[in-house]
């Protein structure tokens, strides 16, 4: 998630909250005794999420993070000694963490181990941070720990399949070759033109999806260099056997009649029950619809970069001069190469974004509800398994999982105020087991709908 752009009002807010800072700091000055032990914090986080976000989370018993945040941050080469405890309430075994810790810009971070023999049941975390004057901070939480019930939701053996291939209408000719053909990129009687240009963005697009799962920034704080979620990405079927009864194909390509205006949709897969499914034709059509990229044809940035091809507003066909190559051809690039390659990048950046969110849908995300059952998932309508804050209201910045439909053609394309949209911490622990979803019938949310989900 990007960081919002402040507003006229925010500055307004930031301005009087220095005022009084600068008050309080007069006033502290008079009391510095006091505010030696009184200006120091730490507090216990888990998973790197916001700790009103994260305080009915239930864990399972290793592979979530622990993390010690410590106000005002510490200086580097002063580091404060830090000792953190887990105390099973159960049996009143202690774990003391002390020498794993990885610090950070203003915490101190910890990824429980199996190793380390967490088990089910209560758990109380308690951090202590010793300064070098002598002061220290404490602060403590209580953590439920839970098992998967029937393993974890993505486990390691996931696949996704993206299948650029699909031919609903029965020519001969992946339906996808057809869309880019209907926005302009690629003219009708030179196939080979959409063929070239379809792996092309169907490249750029998957890229995009893997930036997605391959966070940049350490959602979850594992103080780890790298923290991809554990499936595989792929243009092409499984081949191998093994593989089948974990891979969920995607279609992309195409339009679903009954849904009109939709640029795509799948099943909600709850907990990822279904590791193999098949999001395309069957009893309801599902997929990536890009010839309904379409609905975006007013945006700024569509006009911007398919406006020179889109015939509908008023573009020329890329192909339609002969002198127009396939975009390989480097020795030859042809006029417009420059305008096909920008063409290419946002559509196929768009239609990552799209793969990203619909993958998403087929995992498990968002669990409707709060924790310990959902994850800050809608309940009811169109916001159903989307993003929405534990207010109940969709979060301010927009993130990946927000409802597609109030997601502008600029914010797909990773051009819009937030940058490259993100999964949510919360979510990306979700993606990497590092939540627990009780599932019983206790549930107070509703089952999916009948009908797929945008
Ligand atoms: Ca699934
Ligand atoms: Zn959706």
């Amino acid at each position: 998630m990007g960081v919002p752009r402040r507003s006229g009002v925010g500055r307004g807010v930031l301005a009087i909250a220095a005022g009084a800072l600068i008050g309080l700091g007069l006033i502290f000055f008079t009391h510095r005794e006091d505010l030696r032990r009184t200006d120091r914090r730490i507090e216990i986080a888990v998973n790197g999420v916001p700790i009103r976000l994260a305080r009915d989370l239930q864990l399972p018993t290793h592979g979530f993070t622990l993390q010690i945040v410590f106000t005002p941050p510490p200086d580097p080469a002063r580091r404060p000694a830090l000792v953190v405890e887990l105390r099973e309430e159960r049996t009143g075994k202690t774990l003391e963490i002390q020498d794993d810790l990885i610090y950070r810009d203003g915490y101190a971070t910890f990824a429980v181990p199996e190793a380390l023999g967490v088990r089910e049941g209560l758990i109380a975390v308690r951090a202590r941070a010793t300064f070098a004057d002598g002061t220290s901070a404490e602060d403590w939480r209580r953590l439920r720990i839970r098992g998967f019930f029937g393993g974890p939701p993505i486990g390691a053996r996931q696949i996704t399949h993206f299948d650029f291939g699909v031919d609903r209408d029965g020519d001969g000719r992946p339906d996808f070759e057809r869309d880019l053909e209907a926005m302009g990129l690629g003219e009708a009687g030179r196939p080979e033109l959409a063929h070239d240009l379809a792996s092309r963005v169907a490249e750029r697009a998957l890229a995009r999806v893997l930036r997605a799962y391959d966070a940049s920034d350490d959602p979850n704080r594992t103080g780890l260099p790298r923290d991809p979620v554990a499936v595989r990405f792929q243009l092409g079927a499984s081949e191998r056997m093994a593989d089948r009864p974990y891979t969920t194909r995607i279609c992309v390509g195409g339009r679903d009649p009954a849904q009109p205006g939709s640029v795509g949709h799948v099943r909600f897969d709850a907990r990822n029950a279904r590791r193999s499914s098949d999001e395309c034709m069957g009893k309801q059509t599902a997929g990536l619809f890009p010839a309904e990229l379409a609905i975006y044809r007013e945006a700024a940035l569509y006009r911007e970069v398919l406006g020179p091809f889109d015939p509908a507003i008023g573009g020329v066909p890329f192909g339609r001069d002969d002198a127009e190559r396939p975009a390989g051809d480097a020795a030859a690039p042809g006029p417009r190469a420059e305008e096909l390659a920008r063409a290419i990048e946002v559509v196929g950046d768009v239609l990552g974004t799209l793969m990203a969110h619909e993958a998403a849908h087929t995992l498990g995300l968002v669990p409707p509800g709060r924790p310990a059952f959902g994850l800050f998932g809608g309940t009811v309508g169109e916001e159903y398994a989307h993003a929405v804050g534990p207010d109940g209201e969709t979060s301010p910045a927009p993130s990946l999982m927000d409802r597609g439909r109030s997601l502008s053609f600029e914010a797909l394309a990773g051009a819009g105020e937030a940058g490259e949209l993100r999964f949510r911490p919360l979510e990306y622990a979700y993606l990497r087991d590092r939540v627990v979803l009780q599932s019983d019938a206790r549930n107070p949310y509703p089952d999916p709908p009948e009908a797929p989900l945008e």
